[in-house]
């Protein structure tokens, strides 16, 4: 077999730059692990950036994001049993947020690959990337191979792609959070808006799929074993860490996905080894507090296509050479206010009454700062592309 670009992954990442590729002419083959049903099937990523929806309209995917997603002006930071503030990025940035579920991006990107007969293969077993310092780097899997001019590594971060890049060639940025995420669907009406608490018991987050799709979170211990939170133990915990009048709206129901994530952040450099170019959560991880994680995926993605579609176009490989200097730009930026949300609402285990006194009275000042707002806004609603 014989492409343009190798993509190792069919996640976000993947199918969405086998869209934008598609769309520009150039060829790509999108190698997966698992079946096309389990990715479908993942729970994970609901609030989109601004240039997330611009990007996905432009890969002939937004249609249904547009129907069916739920724009936002912000979300807000609740805390000490009060209403807390909004972070308005429609007030500071001019562009409001979405609702809408990565499980959703994902069949939207599965469906337009089956309108335009993308080539992918699925439960590609032992993926192993060869000769990516050469011109001809080629994909062997026990299924076969396939000789490309680029591979795409968007294989999530425990990929077989970032492993391919010599250890002397890359530098890694790690902080690994001493607590987890643990997240429910229910098939509940939401909350109207999408609220994170700070909580001396700990984190709670409260979003939507749609209006009739909740998902919520509270943050627990790492060693938490997931039978330890009966559906009962959840509401109530959740309920405990909002305010009053907020917990009393909280419709509460049977779980229908129930799972614990853990938090870490995460940057490799350099996002490019020879002919291999990393993009989404293959370079890098943020802690889910700042709604980054897919937002992340897809900027990286944006950057590689349009390097991609350059070199082919007018054979300039400028942006291919700028391309993880560009990407990690925005990933760092990324990264840098996923950390600062997530100590300035997250209980840690060593904190003191000092240190949640310190957190509740920087969320003061945000409050009453229209600057301080301003700046978390810009950077929450995330840095034009
Ligand atoms: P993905 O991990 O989504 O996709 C990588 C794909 O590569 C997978 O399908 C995998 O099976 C495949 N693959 C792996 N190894 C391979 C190999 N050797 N060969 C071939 N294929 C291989 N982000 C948010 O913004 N908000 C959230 O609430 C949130 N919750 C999350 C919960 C969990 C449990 C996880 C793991 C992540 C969460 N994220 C969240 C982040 C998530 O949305 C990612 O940022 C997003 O999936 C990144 O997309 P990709 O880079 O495509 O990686
Ligand atoms: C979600 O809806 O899953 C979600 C929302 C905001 C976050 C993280 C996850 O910061």
């Amino acid at each position: 077999m014989k492409t343009q670009v190798a993509i190792i992954g069919a996640g976000p990442a993947g199918m969405l730059l086998s869209a934008l590729l598609d769309r520009a002419g150039v060829s790509s083959v999108v190698l997966e692990k698992k079946s096309r049903e389990y990715v479908a099937s993942r729970i994970r990523a609901g609030v989109l950036e601004p240039s997330t929806m611009d990007v996905l309209r432009a890969a002939g995917v937004g249609e249904r994001m547009d129907r069916e997603g739920h724009l936002h002006d912000g979300s807000r930071i609740v805390w000490a049993g009060r209403d807390g503030f909004l972070i308005d990025c429609a007030k500071h940035v001019g562009r409001q947020l979405m609702a809408y579920g990565q499980t959703n991006i994902q069949e939207d990107l599965f469906a337009d690959a089956d309108r335009r007969g993308a080539q992918m293969v699925f439960e590609a077993d032992d993926v192993a990337l060869h000769d990516l310092g050469s011109e001809h780097p080629f994909i062997a899997w026990k299924g076969g191979r396939i000789d490309c001019d680029f591979v795409a590594g968007c294989d999530g971060f425990h990929g077989a792609s970032r492993k391919a890049i010599p250890a002397a060639r890359l530098s890694e940025f790690e902080k690994v959070y001493p607590f987890g995420w643990l997240g429910i669907l229910s098939e509940t009406p939401p909350l109207p808006d999408i609220i994170y608490a700070n909580h001396p018991r700990g984190f709670a987050l409260a979003s939507q799929r749609s209006s009739r799709l909740s998902r919520y979170y509270i943050q627990v211990p790492l060693d938490t074993p997931l039978e330890s939170w009966p559906d009962a133990r959840f509401w109530d915990e959740l309920k405990a860490r909002f305010p009053r009048e907020l917990a009393e709206a909280i419709v509460t129901g049977p779980s229908i996905e129930k799972s614990i994530a853990p938090l870490r952040s995460y940057v490799a450099e350099p996002m490019r080894y020879g002919r291999l170019f990393l993009a989404g959560d293959a370079a890098h991880i943020v802690p889910p507090t700042g709604a980054k994680g897919l937002n992340l995926a897809v900027s990286d993605v944006y950057y590689l296509s349009r390097a991609l579609v350059d070199f082919y176009g007018s054979k300039s490989s400028e942006k291919l050479d700028g391309y993880s200097a560009t990407a990690l730009r925005r990933v760092w930026a990324s990264v840098r206010v996923s950390w600062y949300l997530t100590n300035l609402l997250h209980r840690f285990p060593d904190a003191s009454e000092f240190d949640q006194r310190a957190q509740e009275y920087e969320l003061e000042y945000l409050k009453e700062s229209f600057h301080a707002q301003a700046a978390l806004a810009e950077q929450y609603a995330g840095l034009p592309l």
